[in-house]
């Protein structure tokens, strides 16, 4: 089983991943990976630590002479603003974060959960979601996240292959679809920065070249839009996660949510075996299987819970009213959420593809790809 572990606190000396179960005989570069760690640290809106840090994994385990050998892999991604224990501890939770709670779970200064809370352990989730996509190549599988609402503005739907795009998403500051429609969220960021407030958001994956058949109906802990959604939801400020339509298909009737089918034998050679659906508001998830279409999930951002202009809170030492603390901050971090999102499905999907395919080599997932692809094409046609 393909899994992972994170460790790391946001001003401590490092974030660390420590991934078990990964297949041997994967030839794994860095330079993707940095350049997925360098896209979360960007986009518009996010605050002055991003200046500080300049994120670059190193695997420490799990790898001869640049080949993955089914040993567990750590990678690590050193921190540059390391002052952990000369922080001083906040008196007064802040609203939205997970101050109050977990100092009380844990009988804690706040100091000590909110490092640990911290959206900065996101890195290790990009930096395992970035080495789970050179696995899914392998196979052809592709995953592009994107921006397509911040706060109240949405950006209207795209069209076009996932190349065409990725570069509409790579010219876009916010990581939209629409670069020539970011003006306006700019100046609603800019004018949130200056009212001292945050903004939150939507973001879009789309996956491709997903097989039939991940995740399974017959167990309610293997279904894979439950583990999708398990995994975007436990990203920090996730409020929502929407697979396919979403809430709207509780707004529509069969006839208009469900997905016909067709036979197209021109496919029978593509993942679909020329099973085509000519809509895909499932999101390409039937009984939490993989039904070969485009895998489409949606995820909510609450605005950033730290803010310039604080909410009330109470200080704990006095349990007298006091404006929340404000610490350092993003204003708006929906593009890196885009990163993280597409990251986290990413590894979702490998694992599910371990689970299918047999996990111990990428050759022996290979042949069972290719071997399951023959049975499956053949399915209920009648013997020669
Ligand atoms: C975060 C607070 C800020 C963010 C951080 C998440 O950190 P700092 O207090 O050091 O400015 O910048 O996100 C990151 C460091 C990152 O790399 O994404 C928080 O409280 O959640």
């Amino acid at each position: 089983m393909l899994r992972y572990w994170t460790a790391g606190e946001s001003h401590g000396k490092a974030i660390v991943a420590l991934v078990e179960g990964f297949p041997a005989g994967l030839q794994v570069r860095t330079e993707p990976i940095d350049a997925e760690l360098r896209r979360r640290q960007g986009g518009y809106g996010r605050g002055a630590r991003q200046r500080i840090e300049t994120d670059h994994v190193e695997i420490l385990t799990g790898l001869w002479r640049g080949r993955t050998i089914g040993s567990p892999i750590t990678l690590v991604v050193y921190n540059k603003d390391v002052r952990l224990d000369q922080l001083e501890d906040l008196h007064s939770p802040r609203p939205g974060h997970g101050d109050l709670s977990g100092a009380m779970k844990y009988l804690s200064p706040i100091r000590g959960i909110l490092e640990r809370a911290s959206a900065r352990e996101t890195v290790a989730r990009v930096a395992v979601g970035a080495l789970a996509k050179q696995l899914l190549e392998v196979f052809g599988i592709q995953a592009l996240g994107y921006v397509v609402q911040v706060g109240p503005i949405r950006y209207p739907e795209a069209q076009g292959t996932l190349e065409a795009l990725r570069q509409r998403r790579d010219a876009s500051l916010l990581y939209s679809l629409h670069p020539d429609q970011d003006a306006p969220v700019q100046e609603l960021i800019d004018q949130c920065r200056r009212e001292g407030d945050s903004l939150g958001g939507v973001v879009e994956v789309r996956v491709e070249g997903v097989p039939f058949g991940l995740g399974s109906h017959a167990q309610w802990d293997r279904k894979l839009d439950g583990q999708l959604a398990q995994a975007v939801i436990s990203i920090q400020a996730v409020k929502g996660v929407e697979i396919g339509l979403g809430f709207e298909a509780a707004r529509r009737r069969g006839s208009q949510v469900h997905d016909p089918i067709h036979y197209d034998p021109s496919l029978a050679d593509t993942v679909c075996l020329g099973f085509v659906r000519p809509t895909n508001n499932a999101g390409g998830l039937e009984a939490g299987m993989t039904n070969a279409q485009p895998i489409v999930l949606r995820a909510a951002f609450k605005p950033i819970s730290t803010l310039a202009r604080p909410l009330a809170s109470v200080n704990l030492q006095t349990r007298q009213p006091q404006p929340a603390s404000y610490e350092r901050s993003d204003v708006c971090a929906i593009a890196a959420a885009s990163v993280i999102v597409e990251n986290v499905v990413a590894f979702e999907l490998a694992r599910a593809l371990v689970d299918k395919f047999g996990g111990d080599s990428v050759a022996e997932m290979q042949a069972r790809w290719t071997l399951f692809h023959q049975m499956a094409g053949q399915l209920g046609r009648p013997a020669p």
